[in-house]
C-alpha cells in the first residue's frame, strides 16, 4: 500500500509540465491588441504556447503549471484537434485568472487516447497562432 502511493506521488512529480504562453508585443487596449493581431502574419510567433511536453499518457496525474509570460491577459484550454467550441474543452483556465505575470496551476488525468492542443480562444488568439497540438496515448 505504501509503496503504491509513492509511486503515485513519484509520478506527479515527473510530470510536472511547464505551458509558457509567451507574448512579446505590448497591447493594452483590446483595439490596439486586434490591430497587432492584423499586422501579424500567420502564425504570429508573438502568440504562442510552449510546453517541453506534448506527449501525454491516459490515467496518469498530470499537474500543469501555466505561466502567462506576455503583456496581455490569455486564456488556456486543452481541447479536442482543431476544436473552436471552448464548450468542448477537457480542462480550461479563463483569461481573468491570467493577467499578465500571473501562473495558474492545474492537475488533470487524461481518461481517452486521442489527438489534441492546448489553445487561447481569447478573441484572435487562436487565429494568430495561439496552440500548440499534443499527444494522448
Ligand atoms: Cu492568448
Amino acid at each position: 500500500m505504501y509503496h503504491i502511493t509513492l509511486r503515485r506521488t513519484l509520478l506527479a512529480i515527473t510530470a510536472i509540465v511547464a505551458v509558457t504562453l509567451l507574448l512579446e508585443l505590448a497591447a493594452p487596449q483590446v483595439a490596439k491588441l486586434t490591430k497587432t493581431l492584423q499586422k501579424c502574419r500567420l502564425p504570429c510567433p508573438s502568440f504562442k504556447i510552449e510546453s517541453p511536453q506534448t506527449t501525454f499518457t491516459v490515467g496518469t496525474p498530470y499537474r500543469f503549471v501555466i505561466k502567462n509570460e506576455g503583456k496581455a491577459a490569455h486564456d488556456w484550454a486543452v481541447m479536442p484537434r482543431g476544436a473552436t467550441d471552448e464548450g468542448q474543452a477537457l480542462i480550461q483556465v479563463d483569461e481573468d485568472e491570467l493577467p499578465p505575470g500571473a501562473t495558474v496551476t492545474q492537475e488533470f488525468t487524461f481518461t481517452q487516447t486521442g489527438d489534441f492542443e492546448f489553445a487561447c480562444h481569447v478573441t484572435g488568439h487562436y487565429e494568430a497562432g495561439m496552440l500548440l497540438p499534443i499527444t494522448v496515448q
